[in-house]
């Protein structure tokens, strides 16, 4: 009886200030309601923009009861869980996705109609969360969303950083680095706990002065992590995982008088520095670069994370001892490994328990897993540092390696100089930590992420610590999330594929081998062929809108979209590209396929060859362009700001996709995956997961080339460039023109540290080695694409055997081998 007075006053009040019904109930209730009352406007006058935030919000509202459903099925079954902790997460888009995860398509399909919403325009207003990198950020948002498919009880853990990956532009033919303030409007999709904050003990202050962080030695201080949770939707709905990003605060208490000696203002600007911990992502997946503020970044997500989860461990468990049993921890490379003596930190100090227990609990809880062999991405922290951020830990990793020595000492006597190579600290000018082989020694597992480099990095990399624990070693070839690669990105495919063999392949990916019969079928071969066409289309469509950008989609796309790096050799395909250029100039009455070579990816800021790589590929793309002689047949397009969107448009309507690391070199790629099960072919070294691939769909199906990863490691002694330039005389002609400015007649001798790189000293990675090859395998391939029912077949094939390739599996199998953790399914509470 009171409700309904209640409500009858309400009513009555509302009739009063003039105030219409709130639209709460029907299929554009949700909408309409976000889009009133959250920006207080007109639904008339909404923008895109505020149209996207009802949107995502009404997305939210949908899968909000679900998401606090899973936390409390977790807190009541009290599974053993597992902590992803990794300093990048590459989310991209969540909207669209959130959209097909929740099944919700249909739905949205008849608001769009109904409220006459332009549906690219209305999608392009939500920027791409880039907080990553590359392959490592992209990878565990894959596994983040594997995990949520799988029903694990999982949690991510990262950094709220406000700027993520930097916008790349092209100024002419230069890259040029934008900020990336993704959060300058409000992220519809994430939630700050505040009450949830942990606060983060150091030895030291920061400051900030002249527009750059200053550590305080000496001056203990706190800093706050405000986690900011978002929602992580497994296909189906049924679960709602959660990744926190920690975001820094200072706390309130802060003792600004002692601090600043009476200037309050002066002093409470200063002490913001420590709210500039959390702002910006590092722009470097290659070269670990000796920055203080980098380091501290990644104590912080490690205290907070361990701080957090170690609360809610406490919540259910009165043991130390169930630590292992309830808490797996995967530590995404060695960023995250200072979660070693800091878990040992909290054991001994917190918990109070003795350290032969402390060390057990800890090995048994952590994992490592390893992404590459580069000697200089390999992280080793100044001892310095330690002292002056936190002292304790420097304490507990001396004690870790004393006693880890000590074994070792017992295991191979004599062996001084192993001893030396195996310890965490490197010995030197100035002392160092060696991150990776405290991950190793601190951790239960190790994995690689590809069967190469996990065998590389176990024979070369960090043989010894292999030979002293070799059961902690396994490999764990990566994956991607057929939900957002196939399923999202490509429609038409989804689409054929579904009605061959049923929707099953979305969540078991293993089930597209039932495509293999398909590939002799003329009329799946057509199918096949019209949704490339399609996605071509809609790829040119997309790009002429967006950039006025022209492409022919009756030409072969070939691509090669990934960060730029010597090793990657980029290079060595614009050596490809300027062969066939040189080709048609030479005989303009050549049968040249008509081709267009996509490039796109990032240079680190600091990686000056690698922005000369960029530079190139406009140089050349724009000298083709004006030469009327090639005008149709060739089209190079270097398409900026490599993003997590684009490559969803592009990859999809790729026929072609470049994996031409000098073999050894990329442990695993994972673009290679979702190039195949888009249905595009390899044209690839045997390098990383790429060797895997072929294994699955045949190596007669894929175009492979060039020196194997064992020649590689021999030719140290004997390669030598000149002596391609000498003997290949299409190798000298392409050195030949960069050499004498044909790219660069505006701007001579900008190239020459390309020349030099390739020649004078050395050619590190064996670029003119494989150039040969490359064409040869190239030739092959563009005689199979004028046969299209052959093409169709092999590509088929391809998809059909790229099921390994689901991130699926490879969860499945850290489940199984490392985590030791099983599916919680979410049960809903019965009313
Ligand atoms: C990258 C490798 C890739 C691999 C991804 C994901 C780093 C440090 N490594 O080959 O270069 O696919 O990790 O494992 O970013």
């Amino acid at each position: 009886a009171r409700e309904t007075e209640e409500s009858g006053s309400l009513a009555d009040l509302l009739r009063q200030y003039g105030c219409g019904p709130i639209p709460f109930t029907g299929e554009d209730g949700l909408y309409e309601r976000h889009l009133i009352f959250d920006n207080v406007s007109a639904p008339q006058a909404a923008g895109c923009r505020e149209r996207f935030e009802a949107a995502s919000r009404s997305v939210r509202d949908v899968l909000s009861q679900r998401w606090v459903a899973t936390e409390a099925t977790y807190g009541l079954k009290n599974p053993k869980r597992v902590y992803y902790l990794s300093m990048e997460f590459l989310i991209g888009r969540s909207l669209s996705n959130n959209i097909t995860n929740l099944l919700l398509d249909p739905v949205v399909k008849q608001l769009v109609e109904k409220k006459k919403i332009d549906p690219i325009e209305f999608l392009e207003q939500e920027p791409d969360a880039g907080l990553g990198n590359g392959g490592l950020g992209r990878l565990a948002a894959c596994f983040l969303d594997s995990m949520a498919t799988m029903q694990l009880p999982a949690m991510g853990y990262g950094l709220r950083y406000e700027y993520g990956i930097f916008r790349q532009s092209i100024k002419d033919g230069w890259q040029v680095e934008q900020p990336d303030n993704w959060l300058r409007r409000p992220d519809p999709w994430e939630v700050e706990r505040f009450s949830e904050a942990v606060e983060v003990k150091l030895n030291a202050s920061f400051e900030l002065s002249g527009g750059s962080l200053r550590v305080i030695p000496g001056q203990p201080s706190s800093l706050l992590g405000i986690p900011f949770d978002r929602p992580i939707v497994g296909f189906g709905g049924k679960t709602i995982n959660t990744l926190r990003l920690w975001s820094t605060a200072v706390p309130n208490y802060f003792d600004f008088a002692k601090f600043s000696g009476g200037d309050f203002v002066a002093a409470l600007a200063g002490t913001l520095g420590g709210e500039s911990l959390t702002r910006v992502l590092y722009p470097d997946d290659s070269t670990s670069l000796g920055q203080g503020l980098r380091f501290m970044q990644e104590y912080f997500l490690v205290a907070c994370s361990l701080a957090d989860l170690v609360r809610r461990f406490r919540q259910s468990n009165a043991d130390w001892n169930n630590l292992p049993a309830k808490v797996a921890i995967q530590m995404n490379d060695t960023h995250p490994s200072l979660a070693v003596p800091e878990l040992m930190r909290i054991l001994l100090d917190e918990a109070q328990l003795e350290w032969d227990q402390a060390w057990d609990l800890t090995q048994r809880t952590l994992a490592y897993t390893n992404h590459t062999l580069l000697p200089e991405a390999l992280e080793k922290w100044p001892v310095a540092w330690f002292e002056i951020l936190r002292p304790r830990l420097l304490e507990i990793i001396y004690e870790i390696n004393r006693r880890f020595l000590d074994e070792a000492r017992k295991r191979f006597p004599g062996d001084e100089e192993r001893i030396v190579r195996m310890s965490l600290v490197e010995e030197g000018e100035a002392r160092k930590i060696r991150m990776a082989n405290m991950a190793i020694v601190g951790s239960h597992s190790t994995n690689g992420v590809a069967a190469i480099h996990s065998n590389l990095l176990r024979t070369i990399t960090v043989r010894d610590l292999a030979e002293m624990f070799p059961e902690r070693f396994n490999n764990k070839t990566n994956g991607v999330t057929p939900r957002r690669w196939l399923r999202l990105a490509n429609p038409a495919l989804s689409r054929i594929i579904t009605e061959a063999i049923g929707d099953g392949w979305i969540t078991d990916l293993g089930q597209l081998r039932k495509l293999q019969p398909l590939a002799e079928d003329r009329s799946f071969q057509e199918a096949f062929l019209r949704a490339k066409g399609e996605a071509k289309s809609a790829f040119a469509d997309w790009l002429k809108a967006t950039t006025g950008q022209e492409v022919d989609p009756e030409t072969l796309f070939d691509c090669q979209v990934k960060r730029i790096h010597e090793y990657r050799r980029q290079l060595l395909n614009v050596l490809r590209i300027i062969v066939l250029y040189h080709r048609l100039r030479d005989d303009p009455g050549l049968d040249l396929l008509p081709r267009t070579f996509f490039f796109a990816g990032k240079a680190a800021p600091a990686y000056r060859l690698a922005k000369l790589i960029i530079k190139l590929i406009n140089n050349l793309a724009g000298t083709i362009d004006g030469d009327p002689a090639v005008a149709g047949r060739l089209k190079v397009v270097f398409l900026p700001d490599y993003c997590v969107s684009l490559a969803e448009r592009l990859i999809s309507a790729s026929d072609v996709s470049n994996q031409i690391s000098t073999a050894g070199y990329e442990a695993s790629g994972t673009s290679n995956m979702k190039f195949m099960m888009n249905g595009a072919l390899t044209l690839g070294t045997r390098d990383g997961a790429t060797i895997e691939m072929a294994e699955e769909a045949g190596e007669e199906n894929f175009f492979f080339f060039g020196l194997t990863a064992d020649h590689v490691v021999g030719s140290r002694g004997w390669y030598d460039p000149w002596w391609h330039y000498e003997n290949e005389p299409e190798t000298r002609a392409a050195l030949d023109l960069i050499a004498s400015d044909a790219f660069s007649r505006y701007e001579p001798g900008v190239f020459m540290p390309i020349c030099e790189a390739l020649m004078k000293t050395g050619d590190f990675y064996r670029h003119l080695a494989d150039l040969a090859s490359y064409l040869e395998a190239d030739r092959r391939l563009c005689e199979l694409y004028r046969n299209p029912q052959g093409w169709a077949r092999m590509a088929i094939l391809n998809i059909a055997g790229s099921g390994k390739f689901s991130s699926d599996r490879t969860i499945a199998e850290y489940a199984a081998d490392i985590w030791g953790v099983k599916p919680c399914p979410v049960s809903i509470p019965k009313k």
